[in-house]
């Protein structure tokens, strides 16, 4: 088979870039490892910045996120008894939607036919061949025979544990990365949130947060060690210690319910750059990652694919390779500074196991400068809501 851009996974960067490609008339193809369900099954990101929202909004498939998806205009970091409201409206003039990234997906999803997406379930070994040259392509096994597709590009959209990452990594590139030694526990459970905005809280026993999916689902948070494993932590367990971590205010407030997802996320902070080499592109969790706390992953996946996008219409309906050239040092450009502000926010508000008395006066001493200083509050509003593309 024979196609212009080869796309390796169907996250929700795979599916952004292949619907825009689509969406010009550019013939495109996706392959994905798992199938569909596998795909939606997986509870991740839940806060969009306007360039998320801008990408489906271009796509004509933001008819369910503006109805159902919340607009919120702050969330508050907790720390002792104290709260400090981030008013990002006030402050920066903009919003964030809470709209979990397993609907945005699924808008996506719907959308394959209609719009004329060839997506490519339950591809194996998917293997990439002649990255560095003009005339690439991809093999990989499906009902018991191997395919091969001849393209142009190959885009990487497969995650951290793909293998497009590894082509390049093989020959050229270089890996920056810092491991936490801690994970997230998340919750998923069918109760109203105890806030109508979100709370990261810093507390002695560890870190929480307190999120939410809609008016009815709640998605809690709280760190636990590396080692941990989500059968010592039943229901209750996580409810009582989010009811001590969040504070007396929140606990008020929060209903509790049987879960219908838990799981643990390990944190990592990652980026492999460049995030092109030859013929092949790198977006989104496939070339760099941030810990959850500042809420960039999935931002940072659709401004990639939008510079990527750009890039590919501009050589195949203008003959214009530049950006094809220039798109790992914009692409980075934004990732690092989200890097650095998810890096940052993880420090504030988790007790690293090495700290001593003095990162803990650190800690208390920032959040003490940020409640009382409108410039800091300023550049925290400015980076959660999303730096400019
Ligand atoms: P994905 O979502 O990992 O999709 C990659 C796809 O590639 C497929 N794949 C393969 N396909 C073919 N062949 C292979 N060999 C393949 N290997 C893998 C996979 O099956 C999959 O379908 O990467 P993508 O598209 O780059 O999207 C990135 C986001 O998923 C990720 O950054 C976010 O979920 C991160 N994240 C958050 N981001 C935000 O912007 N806001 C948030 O509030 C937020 N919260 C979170 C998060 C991530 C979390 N976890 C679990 C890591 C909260 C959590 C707990
Ligand atoms: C979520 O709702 O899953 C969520 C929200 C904010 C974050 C991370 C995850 O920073």
């Amino acid at each position: 088979m024979k196609t212009r851009i080869c796309i390796i996974g169907a996250g929700p960067a795979g599916l952004m870039l292949g619907h825009l490609l689509r969406s010009e008339g550019v013939d495109c193809v996706v392959l994905e490892r798992a199938g569909p369900d596998y795909v939606l099954g997986r509870i991740r990101a839940g806060v969009l910045e306007n360039v998320t929202v801008d990408i489906m909004a271009r796509l004509g498939l933001d008819a369910r996120l503006r109805a159902e998806g919340l607009v919120h205009d702050g969330f508050n970091l907790a720390y002792g008894e104290r709260l400090i409201r981030i008013d990002i409206a006030a402050l920066t003039g903009k919003h964030v939607v809470v709209y979990g990234q397993t609907e945005l997906t699924r808008d996506l999803m719907e959308a394959r036919e209609a719009r004329g997406l060839e997506v490519v379930y339950e591809a194996a070994d998917v293997a990439l061949h002649d990255v560095g040259s003009d005339a690439p392509y991809v093999t990989y096994a499906k009902d018991g025979r191997m395919h091969r597709i001849d393209c142009r590009f190959i885009v990487g959209c497969d995650g951290f544990h793909g293998p497009s990452r590894k082509a390049v990594a093989a020959v050229a590139g270089q890996a920056f990365e810092k491991v936490y030694p801690f994970g997230w526990l998340g919750i998923l459970a069918d109760v109203p949130p105890c806030n109508h905005e979100l709370i990261y809280a810093n507390h002695e026993r560890g870190f929480a947060l307190a999120s939410m999916r809609s008016e009815t689902r709640s998605r809690y948070y709280v760190d636990v060690p590396v080692t941990e494993k989500v059968e010592d932590w039943p229901d209750e367990r996580i409810w009582d210690e989010l009811a001590i971590r969040l504070g007396p205010e929140a606990a008020a407030h929060i209903v509790r319910g049987p879960s219908i997802e838990k799981s643990i996320a390990p944190l990592r902070s990652f980026v492999f750059a460049p995030m092109r080499h030859g013929s092949l592109l790198l977006c989104g969790d496939a070339a760099h990652i941030v810990p959850p706390t500042g809420a960039k992953g999935l931002n940072l996946a659709a401004s990639d694919v939008l510079y990527a996008a750009e890039a590919l219409l501009a050589f195949f309906k203008r003959g214009d390779g530049d950006a094809i050239i220039g798109y790992s040092d914009k692409a980075l450009a934004r990732v690092w500074k989200a890097e650095r502000f998810s890096w940052s926010l993880t420090r504030l508000m988790h007790r690293f196991p090495e700290d001593g008395p003095f990162e803990r006066a650190m800690q208390v001493a920032e959040l003490d400068y940020i409640a009382s200083s409108r410039a800091a509050q300023t550049a925290i509003a400015e980076n959660y809501v999303g730096l400019p593309v």
